[in-house]
C-alpha cells in the first residue's frame, strides 16, 4: 500500500448534525433548526418557526459544542491529520445580515482550530453545510442576490479571523444537491427548476466571489468546492441507456463544470433555452465566475446508481437519489444505499480527467445500527469491511490511476445526526455516541472496534490494509 507521505487522513462533520446548543450563546436559528425528524422514506418536515410539539434534532445533535475537546482528543487518539468540519453560519452572524459578528461564535470555532492544531490536525473548513441563517429567509434566501453579499460578509470576517489557523476552505456542501434537497442546500421551498437554478447561480456566483476573496488575503488559503458524488451506469449495453447515463449524469455534473471550469456547460444552456429558464446575470458576473474557479475538489462517496428506460433525469424520490434500478451484482445498505467501493475508484478518475484538480474525498462511510454490548463494545466489522473495500480502491486510483488526492475524511467519526432523516440511529461513527432518535440518552462516547482499526490504518499510513 502506497499512499502518499502528505496524505492526510481524518474525519468529517457538519455543524448542524453534531453541534447542538443551537440556540446558545447567540446563536441564531438556521434552515436546518427546523427542520423536524424522519425517518428512512419520508421526507424531514420543514416547519419555518419552531413547534414546540415537534422534535428538532439540530438542537441537541450529540452535544459537540459542549464536548469537543473530548472528541477532537479522540481524534488526536485515532491519529487523524485533517479534520473537515463546518462552521454554522448563524452562530456568527445570527440573523445572516447583523452588521456585528457575534463574538461568542467566533471564539468557539478558534477554541476548535486551536485544539485542532495543538493535535497536528489541520482543519479542512466548510462555509456552508446545509444550513442558512433563517433570518435571511426575508429576502428569498439564495433566491436573492442580496444574500451572496451577505454571505461574502461572512467570508471576509472568518477569512480574517481565521488566518495562520484555517488554510483549507470549502464554500457549499454538496451543491449540486440544491438540485434535489433545495431547502438544505440553498433555503429554498419553491419547488420549481427556475427557482433552483436561481439560487444555484446566487451559490456560485457567492463561491466564485469567495474564492477570489481567499486568495487576496492570504498566500496560503485554498478553497474548493463541494460535490456529493454522484456516479451512474446504464442498466444494460443498449446504448440508449448510456445516453441517458450521460444526461443523468450532467444534472450533476454541471456544478462541477461551472465551478471548476468557470462558465456554464453548452449542455446546460440548451437545457435552459428549450425550458425556458433564466438566470439573473448582471454585468461583471460571468468574468466572476471564470475568475473564481476552485483549487481543488472536494466530494462525498456513498453510493452509485443505475440508469435505464424508466429512470427520471431529474432526481427525484426517496432522498433524492433513487433511480428506480437496483444494481443486481451489489448489495444495499440497511438504509438502501448501494455499497460499491470500486465506485470510489471510477468517480476519483471520473473528476480527474474531467478537471485535472487534486482531489479530496470529505465524506464516505456507512451508516448503520450498531448494538452496544453490556461492556461498552462495539462490534462493527460491517463498518471495517465497508471502509476498508473502499480505501482498497482509493489506494488503486492513487498508485495505479495516478489520480492526486490530498485527504481522506471518513463521514461521522462520532456518531451524529443523519441529514436525510434526522435520525440518529443511522450510525457512521467509530466512537458510538448514546443518544437516540429522541434526543434522549447520557451522550456519552464509546471506542467502536473500527476506532482501533482506523488508528491502526493511519498510523501505518495505509499499509495496514494489505496484511488484515
Ligand atoms: C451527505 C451530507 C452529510 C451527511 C451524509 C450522510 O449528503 O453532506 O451532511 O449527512 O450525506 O447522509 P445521511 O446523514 O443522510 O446518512
Amino acid at each position: 500500500m502506497s499512499f502518499p507521505k502528505s496524505f492526510m487522513w481524518g474525519g468529517a462533520t457538519a455543524a448542524n448534525q453534531c453541534e447542538g446548543a443551537y440556540n446558545k450563546d447567540g446563536k441564531g436559528l438556521s434552515t436546518a433548526d427546523v427542520m423536524t425528524s424522519s425517518k428512512y422514506g419520508h421526507p424531514r418536515e420543514v416547519t419555518q418557526t419552531i413547534d414546540e410539539t415537534k422534535h428538532y434534532p439540530s438542537h441537541h445533535g450529540v452535544n459537540h459544542y459542549e464536548r469537543y475537546e473530548e472528541d477532537i482528543k479522540l481524534f488526536a487518539e485515532m491519529g487523524f491529520e485533517c479534520y473537515r468540519m463546518s462552521i454554522a453560519w448563524s452562530r456568527i452572524f445570527p440573523n445572516g445580515d447583523d452588521a456585528e459578528p457575534n463574538e461568542a461564535g467566533l471564539k468557539f470555532y478558534d477554541n476548535i482550530f486551536d485544539l485542532c492544531l495543538k493535535y497536528n490536525i489541520e482543519p479542512i473548513v466548510t462555509l456552508s453545510h446545509f444550513e442558512t441563517p433563517l433570518g435571511l429567509q426575508k429576502y428569498g434566501s439564495w433566491l436573492s442576490r442580496e444574500v451572496v453579499d451577505y454571505f461574502m460578509n461572512y467570508c471576509e470576517t472568518v477569512f480574517q479571523r481565521y488566518q495562520g489557523k484555517v488554510k483549507y476552505w470549502i464554500t457549499f456542501n454538496e451543491i449540486n444537491v440544491m438540485s434535489t434537497k433545495p431547502w438544505m442546500a440553498g433555503g429554498i421551498q419553491e419547488d420549481t427548476e427556475q427557482a433552483r437554478m436561481t439560487a444555484a447561480y446566487h451559490q456560485f456566483l457567492a463561491s466564485a466571489k469567495a474564492v477570489q476573496l481567499a486568495h487576496d488575503m492570504s498566500g496560503a488559503y485554498q478553497v474548493g468546492m463541494m460535490y456529493n458524488g454522484h456516479i451512474a451506469y446504464p442498466a444494460s449495453p443498449d446504448p440508449a441507456d448510456v445516453t441517458r447515463t450521460t444526461q443523468f449524469m450532467h444534472q450533476m455534473l454541471f456544478y462541477a463544470d461551472v465551478q471548476c471550469r468557470g462558465y456554464y456547460p453548452n449542455y446546460k444552456i440548451k437545457e435552459f433555452e428549450r425550458n425556458n429558464i433564466t438566470l439573473p446575470i448582471e454585468e461583471g458576473d460571468l468574468d466572476e465566475l471564470r475568475a473564481g474557479t476552485v483549487d481543488f475538489i472536494s466530494f462525498s462517496y456513498y453510493l452509485s446508481h443505475v440508469v435505464g428506460e424508466d429512470t427520471p433525469l431529474k432526481f427525484v424520490g426517496l432522498n433524492g437519489v433513487k433511480t428506480g434500478y437496483k444494481n443486481p451484482t451489489l448489495d444495499t445498505s440497511d438504509w438502501g444505499w448501494s455499497i460499491d467501493p470500486s465506485g470510489l475508484r471510477y468517480i476519483l478518475n471520473l473528476l480527474y480527467d474531467r478537471y485535472q484538480l487534486p482531489l479530496m474525498i470529505v465524506e464516505n462511510g456507512l451508516g448503520a445500527v450498531d448494538k452496544v454490548e453490556e461492556d461498552g463494545s462495539v462490534h462493527d466489522a460491517y463498518r471495517i469491511e465497508y471502509l476498508k473495500k473502499h480505501l482498497i480502491e482509493l489506494e488503486k486510483a492513487i498508485e495505479i490511476d495516478g489520480v492526486p488526492v490530498l485527504a481522506y475524511a471518513m463521514w461521522g467519526p462520532f456518531d451524529i445526526i443523519s441529514a436525510s432523516t434526522g435520525e440518529m440511529k443511522k450510525r457512521y461513527g467509530f466512537i458510538y455516541v448514546d443518544v437516540d432518535d429522541d434526543g434522549n440518552g447520557t451522550y456519552n462516547r464509546y471506542k467502536k472496534d473500527s476506532f482501533y482499526w482506523y488508528q491502526k490504518v493511519i498510523e501505518t499510513n495505509g499499509a495496514s490494509l494489505k496484511f488484515e
